[in-house]
């Protein structure tokens, strides 16, 4: 039977218990937004509605939805093999999956420790970097730098490098010893720039001053999303992310890019890494690696970090740290199918040659009601709207409920901003369609 014609899944009676995540629960509770199932660039709702996708889920269903080849490795995985201790012991496809993603890596990151969430990645990353530098004997370097702006997920290392105000002032004073860089963003300068935007490379020399206020000796490391995405798509201006990597050689200050967006094809390449030539010591990665299709997140560290930990007795443990559920088989599984589908169908070399076609789409936007910028860059764009008087949010809020209700596309929007970043499998048609939608969701919260 088509998708689309199947007997939808039924609409629950008490929406009471769950605490919904990132959500305003007592309104969605009142209107909620419900998705059936999904098909390529589709959502279906539990009333039967197509609503097209374009923002591959929350920046994660990068072939599509629910594609059968990794539909069928994860059906025959979970016949085969539930779960091994994953202390101890392992299992085959978690070998075969790491070695898969070293290959694609840049650089010398050659090893890949998985885990299960974004949030947990940039956790492990953090550690790993304190780890490192105890065991090569500069264990004064305990200062972990962020950026404003930046998201790194919600665990407590994470909220404490990132820079996003809402998720850091209700929980306390999180790590200590943390210090920012500015963002990158200036409207003034930047605004309606397609790409990485010409002016902002000197905001890399903060760090610079940073290190003259802490001393090299006390620093560990630097995190920052090559591409800033849920605080509303913040492209790296020219030259800055390499002035970073520069200024971090210079002290022996560790430079971790979290690519939980960027990695697998968003820009047009494996890794953002890749597209702006810049090799940190860590990767962490996450929502592509599996299509989404079962949870999985990792940290690539480089082959010097990997090799320090290497030595002591062979018999110990030599990094405590891990999760029950790192390397699962079903995500090893649907990692593995996943990356194939990304080979056979060349999908980042299609979001690379979309991204102009993307650009000028979402360019097209420019003039439409509220629309104070936009930026785009591979298969991602911010189009920021002014906020309603005295009300920020509530114009984000509102197109957020009008879209599903009314229009039939999907988009997600954080605060008055909304982004797209649809599936790399999208024609040009699809994305067509993506930048008409987002044009009636503007007219229709105006
Ligand atoms: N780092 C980055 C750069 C992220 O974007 C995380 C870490 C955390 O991943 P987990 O799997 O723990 O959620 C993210 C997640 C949005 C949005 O629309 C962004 C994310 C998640 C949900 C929504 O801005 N990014």
């Amino acid at each position: 039977m088509a998708l689309a014609t199947r007997p939808v899944t039924s609409v629950p009676n008490d929406l009471e218990a769950f605490w919904v995540p990132f959500t305003p629960n007592r309104a969605f509770k009142k209107n909620p937004r419900l998705i059936a199932r999904a098909k390529d660039m589709h959502y279906y709702t539990v009333d039967g509605k197509a609503v097209m996708d374009g923002s591959a889920g929350m920046w994660c269903c990068n072939a599509g939805h629910n594609r059968d080849p990794i539909v069928a490795a994860i059906q025959q995985q979970a016949a085969e093999l539930d779960y091994p201790p994953a202390f101890q012991f392992s299992h085959p496809k978690a070998f075969e999956l790491a070695s898969r993603i070293a290959a694609l890596a840049p650089g010398d990151l050659d090893h890949v420790f998985f885990c299960n969430s974004g949030s947990e990645a940039v956790d492990t990353a953090l550690k790993v970097a304190l780890a490192y530098n105890n065991v090569r004997g500069e264990a004064s370097r305990v200062r972990l730098i962020g950026r404003e702006r930046g998201y790194h997920g919600v665990g407590f290392g994470g909220i404490s490098v990132g820079g996003i105000v809402a998720n850091r002032k209700m929980f306390g004073t999180a790590l200590s010893g943390v210090d920012h860089l500015p963002h990158t963003y200036n409207r003034e300068k930047q605004a309606f720039t397609k790409g990485e935007p010409e002016w902002g490379a000197h905001l890399a020399d903060d760090l610079d001053r940073l290190v003259a206020l802490h001393d090299a000796s006390t620093i560990a490391a630097v995190i920052v999303e090559p591409m800033s995405g849920s605080t509303g798509v913040l492209p790296p201006p020219k030259g800055y992310l390499q002035r970073l990597r520069q200024i971090c050689d210079k002290h022996g200050i560790l430079l971790i890019f979290d690519e939980v967006i960027t990695g697998f094809g968003r820009l047009g390449h494996c890794f953002a890494s890749e597209r702006y030539d810049v090799t940190p010591d860590m990767i962490t990665f996450a929502k592509g690696v599996t299509n989404a299709a079962v949870p999985m997140a990792g940290v690539m560290a480089s082959k010097g970090i990997y090799d320090a930990f290497m030595t002591g007795p062979e018999h110990m443990v030599e990094l405590f740290h891990g999760y029950t559920y790192s390397g699962h088989p079903l995500a090893a599984a649907a990692g593995l199918a996943t990356l194939d589908v990304y080979k056979d169908e060349g999908l980042f070399e299609r979001a690379q040659k979309l991204e102009p076609v993307f650009a000028e789409a979402m360019m097209s936007l420019k003039g439409e009601p509220n629309v104070e910028d936009i930026r785009t860059v591979g298969l991602l764009a911010g189009i920021d709207l002014a906020p309603m008087q005295g009300k920020p949010g509530l114009r984000g809020y509102e197109a957020t409920e009008r879209m599903y209700h009314d229009i039939n596309i999907y988009v997600r929007v954080a605060m008055d901003t909304l982004v797209a970043s649809p599936p790399l499998i999208a024609t040009e048609n699809d994305i067509g369609e993506i930048r008409d939608g987002i044009a009636k969701v503007l007219r229709a919260v105006a």
